[in-house]
């Protein structure tokens, strides 16, 4: 047995799974944790790698184009949008310990029912983020945030409910680009830690140890055709960006792709923007499961995110569905951003 083990940890001594890197955080800031939450996140890690091999053969399975219907936001659905979300339902639906999720594909949250034990989390997710680019073959992707279920919920409440907390109340926030090659990048509050999907033997092996965003980075991202109905003040903030006034000038990169475009401002620095437009004036994208993750992953990081007028991760949110402006970014362009749009600062120390 012993020798086993040896001839094992000699065939590759520098792999770290995820899972492994779970349960090590896990004892390390919660000696008492039970390994629930570790069984949670295998949930997901599973939901996505059965969704990484569809979209890894999406010109060769029928799973491209339109399912039909058109979702909660009045987007038309994709057949990946659809195989992602029931991925997810159907792992999470399994973890005793997820007593409720909610998903950008469906109206209502779900609870689930007639199980033993009492759930205790709550899942918020995008299954499939981008999926207008699924069929050019253009990086897409999934992102979640986990929170508790608040203490004094019943079964009997309107399961959305429990899912209106503010960000700063997520326990664990991630996503997964499927992109060239397949990453997971998550937090739990300590740290940012990225996982590469090695195809050969099907496991996340962390890639990217403790991501920093850079202070500075080269690029902003921001959907220029919209440029003429942004507000003022972002025209101005992009302009100075644009003309060398923070030292450099700012090249362009959009993928319409949120968790592509965030990984790569994330790796490289920059920053992503999503005002309001004369289209969204609430902003596009959606605070509890796009919005918020990105935040928790990216203060982690050393980055801010903020709403325009105030922290993401303190909107008190009142819908499941609701939308916010987002802008996300390193240190830097966060902080030349408040002489433009935000009447506040919007540091996490300073903010709360
Ligand atoms: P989706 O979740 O329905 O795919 O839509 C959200 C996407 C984001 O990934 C991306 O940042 C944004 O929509 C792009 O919008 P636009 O095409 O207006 O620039
Ligand atoms: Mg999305």
């Amino acid at each position: 047995m012993k020798s086993h083990a040896l001839a094992a940890s000699k065939a590759d001594p520098m792999i770290v799974t995820i899972q492994q890197h779970i349960l090590h955080e896990q004892r390390k800031h919660s000696p008492h944790a039970t390994g629930s939450f570790s069984w949670l996140l295998s949930g997901i890690t599973l939901a996505t790698k059965m969704t990484e091999a569809r979209v890894r053969r999406a010109g060769l399975l029928d799973v491209i184009g339109s399912a039909g219907g058109i979702n909660v936001q009045g987007e038309v659905q994709q057949k990946l949008d659809v195989y992602a979300d029931q991925a997810l339902v159907h792992c999470l639906g399994v973890r005793e310990n997820v007593a409720i999720i909610a998903s950008e594909e469906s109206e209502e949250a779900i609870t689930f029912d007639g199980r033993d034990g009492p759930g205790k989390y709550v899942v918020v997710f995008d299954p499939l983020d981008g999926s207008s680019n699924i069929d050019v073959n253009v990086s897409v992707g999934t992102i979640f945030s986990i929170l508790g279920l608040p203490e004094g919920a019943k079964s009997s409440d309107d399961p959305s409910i429990a899912c209106l907390q503010p960000g700063i109340k997520q326990l664990a926030a991630g996503y997964v680009v499927y992109g060239s090659s397949t990453i997971m990048v998550y937090t739990t509050g300590h740290g940012v830690h990225g996982f590469t999907l090695d195809p050969s033997f099907g496991a996340y092996v962390l890639s990217h140890e403790n991501i920093r965003m850079p202070e500075q980075g080269n690029y902003y991202s921001s959907n220029d055709a919209y440029w003429d109905t942004f507000p003022k003040p972002y025209q101005d903030y992009l302009s100075h960006l644009r003309s060398g006034g923070m030292g450099r000038r700012y090249a362009l990169r959009y993928i319409g792709s949120l968790v592509a475009d965030f990984h790569r401002t994330l790796l490289r620095g920059g920053v992503f923007l999503y005002p309001p437009t004369d289209k969204n004036p609430e902003g596009k994208l959606r605070l509890l499961y796009e919005a918020n993750p990105v935040a928790f992953i990216a203060e982690q990081a050393g980055g801010r995110a903020c709403s325009g007028t105030q922290r993401i991760m303190e909107i008190e949110p009142t819908e499941i569905h609701q939308r916010t402006p987002l802008i996300v970014g390193g240190k830097s362009e966060m902080e030349a951003l408040e002489q433009f749009v935000t009447p506040r600062r919007i540091a996490p120390s300073l903010a709360g």
